[in-house]
Parts: structure tokens; sequence; C-alpha cells
């Protein structure tokens, strides 16, 4: 039975896109109670894309349904649209569902994470982001992390005869894929070079750190079978958390190969969109962690889904949290990671002030942990008249060629 007052309908669905330096799309759900739910609709570099499909396709429908039916809503969006999955219609459905449980936290006054069951750990662990151009810079930013209390860094370095390495900020300053202009920035990118030089890199961090540190390295999608199955090996004695997008994410029967060669825990699924792509990787057991992301991967009760599949095969959640996965999601990330039993990590690479302040949260960061806060719902307010004062600017992740000029994966 609907704990929403019967006559509580959607009356508005907006949407935001503001650029606090870098851009959000965020949807606002207003009920004819005065409720208000926030979801996070960001997807990197197509951000306008989205804000199209929920303003022109899904805002319209939503008004007058009942707020308190958010399975019922996930269903239609998804059913009801034939032209189903994807990453511009998921990351739509996304924020419609974190928006709707937003609001079932607010009218009950619950933070959503008792309503998913209740807390089943006490804090979430989280991991962050090391990166140096060379060695000593590396070395240096991991020391800083641990100094902040994380005790998983994810550790990326530069490689010799590359000017730009994903991950990776030549300057020293904080590492931001997404670069401003109208057109993408090319990257020339060498696998080999990478290979030669990333086990040399995770070795001397391992031995600079010694065995309690977690660490996560992300190979972004960059290798072919034969190539992840060689790292695997190489890195065996690091003793990774997990090393992360291996190979292209469509290609999932060659995670067998690497399987059959390396022990090293394999973490995919970042651009994954729902559970039918993590099917085979879950049930295969080719993989360890699923990185599936609330905002991308259908909100808050997929999210659930794929994290219930994952349980029957001992897999383990560890979701995306970049800079591009907003503060909403990275709250409605919590909640569903304070009240699941297999979630193991949350990525955390953290915001600039800017971004904090556009979006006020209650969830915290504390000794290498994240808590999703107890205020009701998700525990975010977005302040509109600031993320008013920062339009729109066009930004778009890198494309990166090999050395003869032929297009590669970023
Ligand atoms: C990660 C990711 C990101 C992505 C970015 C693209 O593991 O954090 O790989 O850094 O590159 O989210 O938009
Ligand atoms: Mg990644």
């Amino acid at each position: 039975m609907s704990t929403t007052p019967k006559s509580d309908t959607i009356a508005a669905a907006e949407v935001l896109v503001t650029s606090p330096g870098r851009n959000f799309v965020t949807l606002k759900i207003t009920t004819t109670e005065g409720l208000v739910g926030w979801g996070d609709a960001t997807l990197n570099g197509r951000e306008l894309a989205v804000a199209s499909y929920l303003r022109d396709h899904v805002a319209p429908l939503l008004i007058g349904r009942d707020p308190a039916r958010i399975e019922d809503t996930w269903q239609y969006l998804y059913r009801g649209v034939y032209w189903r999955r994807g990453p511009v219609t998921m990351t739509s459905i996304g924020a419609v569902d974190m928006a709707l449980w937003d609001i079932k936290g607010k009218t009950t006054g619950q933070p959503v994470y008792q309503l998913l069951g209740g807390a089943v750990r006490d804090r979430i662990l989280t991991y962050t982001h090391a990166t140096g151009w060379d060695l000593p810079q590396l070395l240096e930013s991991v020391d800083a992390r641990r100094e902040e209390g994380f005790r998983a860094v994810r550790a990326q370095s530069g490689v010799p005869g590359l000017d730009t390495v994903y991950g990776v900020s030549r300057s020293g300053r904080g590492y931001e894929p997404a670069g401003r202009g109208a057109a993408p920035a090319e990257e020339v990118w060498d696998t080999d070079a990478y290979l030669r030089h990333a086990p040399k890199v995770l070795t001397a961090v391992r031995d600079h750190v010694g065995p309690e540190l977690k660490l996560l390295h992300d190979a972004h999608h960059r290798l072919t079978p034969g190539q992840a199955a060689r790292l695997g090996r190489a890195l065996e004695d690091v003793d990774l958390f997990w090393l992360e997008d291996v190979t292209p994410a469509e290609n999932q029967q060659v995670l067998r190969h690497v399987r059959q060669h390396t022990t090293v825990p394999l973490a995919i699924g970042e651009v994954f969109n729902t559970v039918w792509e993590c099917q085979s990787l879950i049930t295969e057991q080719l993989i360890d962690f699923v990185r599936t992301c609330v905002s991308h991967a259908g909100g808050i009760s997929h999210l659930r889904r794929i994290a219930a599949l994952a349980e029957i095969w001992q897999i383990r959640l560890g979701p995306h949290g970049p800079s591009d996965v907003s503060p909403v999601a990275l709250a409605a990330s919590l909640h569903v990671g304070l009240a699941t039993p297999n979630f193991a990590i949350q990525e955390y690479m953290g915001y600039e002030p800017l971004v904090h302040e556009v979006f006020g949260h209650a969830w915290s960061y504390a000794d290498g942990h994240l808590h999703p806060g107890d205020r009701p719902g998700l525990g975010v307010e977005v302040d509109e008249t600031l993320a008013a004062r920062f339009p729109y600017e066009p930004a778009y992740l890198p494309v990166a060629r090999r050395r003869d000029g032929s297009m590669t994966d970023w």
C-alpha cells in the first residue's frame, strides 16, 4: 500500500544543466504536496542528449503519476519505450528513479537506506585517485591520499614517450578527463609503451606503501585479451585490490582467456547500463567486482537488481564515482552501499569546493570511509540560484589515436 497521500501526484519535472567547474545535469521532481526529489542525469560529453530525453520525452509522462510507485514508473519508462537500454535512456530512467526514492524518503521521514532494508554496515569503504606523471610524483600523491585517511588508492602514472595518459595530469594539478571546448582533445596512445612501464610503477608503489594499503589500477579499456593476461600475470605480486577495465567493455567472452592466465581481481562495468550487460560476466564469474553506476544504470532500483544477481555469485559492487557522477548520484550510491551486503567499495574522486556548494549533501567522508547521512530521502539539496550562475559549457572526453594515426579506445 502506498504511504504517500493518495492526492499527491507529480506536478513538475524540470531539468537543470549547470557547470560549476564541470557540467552536471540534474532532474528535479516536485509533487503537488510540495515535496522535491533530486536525480543525477549527467552523462559526460553527452549531457544535452539526456537533458532533451528527460525534458522532451519523459517529463510530460511523469505529470500526474503517483510518486510512490517507483517500480511501476521504472517499468513504464523501461518497457514502455521499445528502444530500450543504452546510456541516454538508462541515465534518464536512473535520474527519475533516484528522484522518486528521494521523495519516498521525504514522505516517510526516512533516509533512503532505511527504506532499502536498513544498514548492513556502519560505513562504506572508499577509494580515491593518486596520480603522478613520474614515480616520485605518484608516490607523493599516494602518500598525500594516505594522510587524508584513505585505505584504498587507485594509482595511475605517466608513460615515457607519451604526452598524455588517461588518469594523469602532467601539470600535477587534479586530473579531470573532460576538456572544455567544441571538440574532443586528441591523444596519442601506445599500449606497448604502457605495458613496459605499468608493472614497474605499480611494483614500486607496492614496495613503497607496504602490504596493507589496498591498491587499484585502471587500464581504461585499452588492452587485447593477450595483453590483459600478460599484464595480470605481471601484477600478481603487487596484490592489487582490482585491475579495472582491461579490455573494451563490449568484448565480454575474451575475459575467459584473461581468467585462465591470471588471478588478479578484475573490475568492469562503469559503462554498462543494465543488468543484462553484466549477466554473463557475473554468471560465468569472469569478474570480481561490478562497477555499474547508479546514475548510468537505471538508478537505485536497478543497481539493487545488479547487486542481487552478483551476490549469488560472490561478486561484489564497487560503483563508479568520478567527478562526472554528481554528489546526488554519489548520495544514491551510498544509500545502496549502506544497505547492500555485497557492496565492497565506493570510488570517490572528490569535487571542487564549488560543486559541494551547488549540491549540498548530508553524506560525509571520514577516515577512508563514506556515510550517506541520516536526512530523509537522499539528503541532497541543490542550490538552484547558485547553479543558474554557471550555464552549460561544451566539454568532451578525449579521443585516442595510435602512433600511426588510427583511432583506438580512449
Ligand atoms: C573511473 C573512470 C573515469 C572515466 C570517466 C569518463 O574509473 O573513474 O574510468 O575516470 O574515465 O568517468 O567520464
Ligand atoms: Mg574506470
